[in-house]
């Protein structure tokens, strides 16, 4: 996601930061910022009342007087776009001895019973005891579909025959259900339309009159950019909405709506689906958000899913063979394992800083995809006996042809694996020797490796690119090629 308002904004900043900083090259490169903005789908409005105030003081001469304006600027353009969707508050308030009521609404597909469940799933972790509502009375599936995911969370499902009730009736049963089964909190999911129209904003209205929710929440899907915001400001003119959960921020989404929808409903994001399944709700941070649109990861991010999939117990362990010398191709397959845990290869290193980009020049050459290298590398492994992973050494040129047979694999990549596995070896155990200071130069040549796709460790086995060239390099490529793909495109239509 974001990958191109990522890539107009922090080219549209570095052209207005490169040259000599002026009024008028600022004003000028602004134009390029409310393009950029405007291409991601953000709201008209928004992206001109965004670029008035980042020029209004970056044109000042504190900014242009000083030492290094054009960090000042890209400074002032984060602090902007922080504002723009913050502040927000993650709590979600339950009050003791009484039902809190959350009512749930949006447009039909947006993801509200999806959401509930995970609502549901993040109250009952932080201690309080959920009920789901099926209030959606227009489509007999939405019961079914509400009662599979409370089995699936855990949490009791109050619903009753759509035929002989109403919206407003469930609700309120649903109130004095929980308090019979000691539950805390109800979630009501409302009904949708694919519009917006009268009966569905009178059905809605009168449960938030008659139940008088702690909390409405919006859920809006983020793929359906500008829509979702004009949705959104329909359902806070009738409800008083008091936050929005942004879906399907996984997909592809161009990242309008979430950098559209605060300023113009004045209600903030406080959640974001990261996907379909239950335990993929997190809260929104809008600095997290202005960094990884800046281009800058999101660190924050990634060590805190680092933390929810991995097992520290089981890292220090790797970490202590690692600096006994004794991690074998039994530990490097755990320690794959665990890394995809935490997702795919490209989604975890779009969250470190500088990263983004390689993974973008991944997708831009054929054949370079993490992913499938682990894949690969773990079907090479699980070909080997536990002698063999334990002593790799052993693995003469028969047991590599057997290994080879046996995982689909080139015996020549069997080596590369060899190859690469004892040198990082070797390289932990001469890192483990170090001080501090070292490590880190280490470490950080090891990235350097890394950020450049040429570097032997990632392009052997198969001639993946062409020497000599960089990220940038590939980028402006598969910009090229895209280019001459259109032309050709053009040509046939003709
Ligand atoms: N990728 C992704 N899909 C989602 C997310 N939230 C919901 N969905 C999917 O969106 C579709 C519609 O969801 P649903 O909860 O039925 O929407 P409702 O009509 O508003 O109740 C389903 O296929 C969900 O699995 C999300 O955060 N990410
Ligand atoms: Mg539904």
């Amino acid at each position: 996601m974001l990958e191109s308002i990522t890539e107009n904004l922090t080219n549209a900043i570095g052209n207005i930061t490169r040259g000599k900083l002026s009024e008028g090259n600022i004003r000028e490169g602004m134009g390029e910022v409310r393009k950029a903005l405007l291409e991601a789908d953000v709201n008209y409005d928004v992206a001109k009342a965004f670029c008035d105030r980042v020029t209004e003081q970056a044109v000042g001469d504190k900014v242009l007087k000083s030492l290094k304006p054009g960090e000042q600027i890209v400074g002032i353009v984060y602090n902007e776009l922080v504002n723009l969707m913050g502040p927000v508050d993650h709590s979600i308030a339950i009050r003791r001895g009484e039902t809190s009521i959350i009512m749930m609404c949006g447009l039909q597909g947006a993801g509200k019973t999806t959401t509930c469940g995970k609502l549901a799933k993040m109250l009952m972790a932080e201690g309080a005891k959920p009920m789901l509502v099926a209030a959606d009375l227009q489509r007999p599936a939405a019961i079914e579909q509400l009662k599979v995911i409370g089995e699936q969370v855990g949490v009791p499902v109050y619903w009753e025959e759509a035929s002989s009730s109403t919206p407003v009736k469930v609700c309120q049963n649903a109130k004095k259900a929980a308090k019979q089964q000691d539950c805390n909190v109800i979630i009501l999911d409302t009904a949708g339309r694919l519009h917006i129209d009268d009966s569905l904003m009178k059905e809605l209205i009168q449960i938030d009159n008659k139940l008088m929710p702690n909390q409405v929440l919006l859920v809006c899907d983020a793929m359906t950019g500008q829509d979702a915001v004009n949705s959104a400001k329909a359902f806070n003119d009738a409800l008083e909405l008091d936050g929005v959960i942004l879906t399907k921020l996984d997909g592809d989404t161009r990242g309008g709506a979430a950098l559209s929808v605060k300023a113009v409903t004045g209600v903030p994001i406080k959640f974001a689906g990261m996907g379909e399944k239950l335990d993929l709700l997190e809260p929104f941070h809008p600095d997290r958000m202005a960094q990884r649109i800046l281009g800058q990861g999101d660190i924050a991010t990634l060590l805190e899913t680092a933390q929810r999939h991995m097992d520290a117990d089981e890292l220090e362990a790797q970490q202590k063979k690692m600096l006994e010398g004794k991690f074998d191709l039994n530990d490097f397959m755990k320690a794959m394992g665990q890394i995809q845990k935490m997702g795919s290869m490209k989604s975890i290193m779009k969250l470190i800083p500088g990263m983004g980009q390689l993974s973008q020049a991944m997708d831009a050459m054929e054949g370079m995809d993490p992913d499938k290298d682990i894949k690969r590398v773990k079907a090479m492994i699980s070909s080997m006996t536990e002698d063999e992973r334990r002593n790799p050494e052993k693995i003469d040129r028969s047991r590599r042809n057997r290994i080879a047979t046996g995982s689909g694999a080139d015996p020549a990549e069997i080596n590369d694996l060899l190859k690469q596995f004892k040198d990082m070896s070797g390289m932990m155990q001469q890192m483990a020797g170090m001080g501090m200071g070292d490590r880190m130069k280490a470490m950080r040549e090891i990235q350097n490796e890394a950020m450049n796709p040429n570097s032997r460790s990632m392009s052997q086995g198969k001639q993946r690119s062409k020497r000599g060239e960089t990220t940038k390099d590939a980028l402006r490529e598969k910009k090229k090629k895209e280019r001459q793909r259109q032309k050709k495109n053009r040509k046939r239509r003709k």
